[in-house]
């Protein structure tokens, strides 16, 4: 079966995506996902101009000797752009062959381990009492798990919290929005959040708090033991993780337990937390971190040191990367939880998927591949847009981390 075409379709459903369709002679074709939000045209380039061109004539059911290809061949190993790249043609291929076999690609994975897929939504608010009462919306719409944000006072804007409740956009500006953040503040109120909440809701809903790589090593340890008794499913990006040997001093001081790795895009980038159990969810994710064949590989060290799957899924990872998560989520072994912010409309009628929400759970269609396809006419209609993430400055200027 040998591909014949690899187009790559960009398109702007209310925010940016690309995805790469790749077809055969067989007649099968395959969707993946390619959007590295802000950067995404660095993306479109690499497959067009340098992975399209190899790909051509290659044997479709070879998904491992291609991912082998693409990452030793460039010679130039991983990085957010290559890895992913070399995701959205493995998410393809896997789409095909699950396609060819007739099955749901958690078929080909080993089958199910669990009935469906947990997963977390997001309630944000200005203030405590306004992500107090998201918080209450999540649980009547049948959530078991909820991220919970809220704005900071005297801080103009914060990380998570929007003014539409449903759909957290943060790369909404053609030049970044500059923020202003200030970890003192930040950490003086967040923990009168989530005493409320436990007040309010009792000790039933897992709830879990994003950080956004704001703190520094001993700034995380004093959150995650002041939030110690409100028992956390987890804390997220609590420190920005290139030098992985920081979390060490965060871990020997809390036993709230850590989250990371969204921006990750090897098994490198987190060799040493899971081998030293620095991390109790690694969030790699299919789209950003090589594809099904290299996430599998992430999961599989991460269950040998009690690392479980904490899958990102925010809104600038299409329904692709969506539908992939979900089989992938269903097989492996040590799941934990799955992100899952709700798309617009717009984009859910730009991508047409089989999955559904029911009680908490995400559950996959049976239909043969992933079970996501793109309408190319549709996507046709919405032109890209630039758009860039903010950047945070200190009360003095100082450039700091979004
Ligand atoms: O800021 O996906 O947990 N989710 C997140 C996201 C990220 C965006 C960046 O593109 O941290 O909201
Ligand atoms: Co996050």
């Amino acid at each position: 079966m040998k591909i014949i075409d690899a187009k790559v379709i960009v398109s702007c459903p209310g925010r940016n995506f690309v995805t790469l369709k790749l077809l055969t002679d067989a007649g099968l074709y395959g969707i993946g996902d390619a959007t590295l939000n802000g950067r995404e045209l660095a993306v479109v380039s690499y497959l067009q101009d340098h992975v399209a061109p190899c790909l051509i004539g290659r044997d479709a059911q070879q998904i491992e000797d291609i991912w082998q290809y693409l990452y030793r061949g460039a010679y130039w190993r991983k990085g957010p752009v290559t890895m992913t790249a070399i995701a959205a043609v493995d998410t393809a291929l896997w789409d095909i062959k699950a396609k060819a076999a007739g099955m749901p690609l958690y078929q080909l994975l080993g089958g199910k381990s669990r009935r469906g897929v947990m997963v977390y939504g997001h309630a944000n608010g200005e203030d405590i009492e306004q992500t107090v009462e998201q918080v209450g919306n999540y649980i009547d719409m049948g959530y078991k798990a909820i991220r919970a944000q809220c704005g900071v006072p005297d801080l103009p804007s914060t990380y998570g919290v929007s003014k539409d409740k449903m759909f957290y956009e943060p790369a909404a500006a053609a030049l970044p929005a500059e923020n202003l953040w200030s970890t003192e503040k930040y950490l003086n109120h967040i923990p009168s959040l989530f005493e409320k909440l436990r007040q309010t809701f009792g000790p039933e809903p897992h709830l879990l708090h994003d950080a956004h790589h704001r703190l520094t090593p001993i700034e995380a340890a004093r959150l995650g033991k002041a939030l110690e008794p409100y028992c956390l499913f987890w804390l997220e990006d609590a420190v920005t993780a290139e030098n992985q040997a920081g979390f060490r001093i965060v871990r020997q001081h809390t036993t709230t337990p850590l989250a990371v790795g969204e921006v990750f895009s090897t098994v490198w980038d987190c060799k040493q937390l899971l081998e030293e159990q620095l991390i109790d969810y690694i969030r790699a994710t299919v789209v950003h971190a090589g594809g099904i064949t290299h996430l599998r590989r992430i999961a599989d060290l991460a269950s040998l040191h009690h690392v479980r799957t904490g899958c990102h899924g925010a809104t600038d990872l299409s329904p692709v990367s969506m539908g992939a998560a979900l089989h992938f989520d269903l097989w492996v072994p040590n799941f934990g939880i799955q992100e899952y912010m709700r798309h617009t409309q717009m984009t859910d009628e730009v991508f047409p998927h089989n999955y559904t929400f029911k009680d908490g759970y995400l559950h996959v269609g049976e239909e043969p591949g992933h079970g996501v396809d793109i309408d190319e006419k549709l996507a046709a209609k919405y032109p890209y847009q630039r758009a860039y993430l903010p950047v945070n400055r200190l009360h003095d200027g100082t450039l700091y981390n979004w």
